[in-house]
């Protein structure tokens, strides 16, 4: 049988029990404070944030850690301009021409949620997330990949956490359909965009709406 190599364990690191109850208060009210913004100002941020925030994304566990995303990120207006063209024009089949159907608009109602995306331009990046239904290997094979979408959920929770970890905001976009993503960001058949992260500061004028967040004993039961 082929032998894998391992490695001991080099970056845990114990900490003693009160300070990780103190952690675990800390970073679970900073999270909290993160909130989904649609109001973005047009300020630049610079590059490097985002290469970290991706890279913090790209830690994430995936099946058979096969990795299976890849990150654009868009800063040129250009290409935001186009994404935004796109983006509307689907928009508006799903918010005026009835794709989304009277019971999702009214789920969807109290967001505030329109056709209208001039956050696809205003803000300084779009992070835009594509998930890959297989890989392909150095003879062009193609690699079954297992667990995609999860693998790229766990990975875009990561990269909202390392987004609002980092001191600016984000807004989950997901246009429906948005296959014109690979049109536009020349990315292959094999991948499928997942999500648009549109990141930057808030606009000085942002709303949100007035939503909470569910109780503790709603969303979790424990067994002890
Ligand atoms: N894609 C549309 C609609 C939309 C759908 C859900 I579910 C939301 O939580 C928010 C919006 C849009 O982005 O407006």
């Amino acid at each position: 049988m082929k032998e894998h190599p391992r490695l001991p364990l080099a970056t845990y690191v114990e900490r003693p029990v009160a300070e990780m109850q103190a952690r675990a208060i800390k970073f679970a009210d900073r999270m909290q404070l993160r909130r989904t913004v649609r109001d973005f100002s047009n300020r630049p941020i610079p590059r490097d944030i985002i290469e970290n925030v991706i890279r913090a994304a790209g830690s994430a566990p995936s099946g058979a850690n096969q990795q299976p995303w890849h990150f654009v990120a868009v800063s040129n207006a250009d290409v935001k301009r186009e994404i935004r063209i796109a983006a509307e024009a689907e928009e508006r089949e799903f918010y005026l021409n009835r794709r989304a159907g009277d019971e999702w608009l009214g789920a969807l109602a109290h967001l505030g949620t329109d056709e209208h995306k001039p956050f696809l331009e205003t803000a300084p990046w779009l992070i835009v997330v594509f998930g890959q239904r297989y890989g392909i290997d150095e003879n062009g094979e193609r690699i079954k990949h297992y667990y995609t979408p999860e693998s790229v959920g766990i990975a875009m929770g990561m990269l909202i956490t390392a987004v609002h970890h980092a001191g600016l905001v984000s807004l989950t976009h997901t246009p429906a359909p948005m296959k014109f993503l690979n049109e536009i960001l020349k990315r292959p058949e094999h991948e499928a965009p997942y999500l648009i992260l549109v990141v930057g500061y808030p606009a000085e004028d942002a709303t949100v709406p007035v939503i909470s967040r569910k109780a503790m004993d709603v969303i979790s039961t424990f067994v002890d």
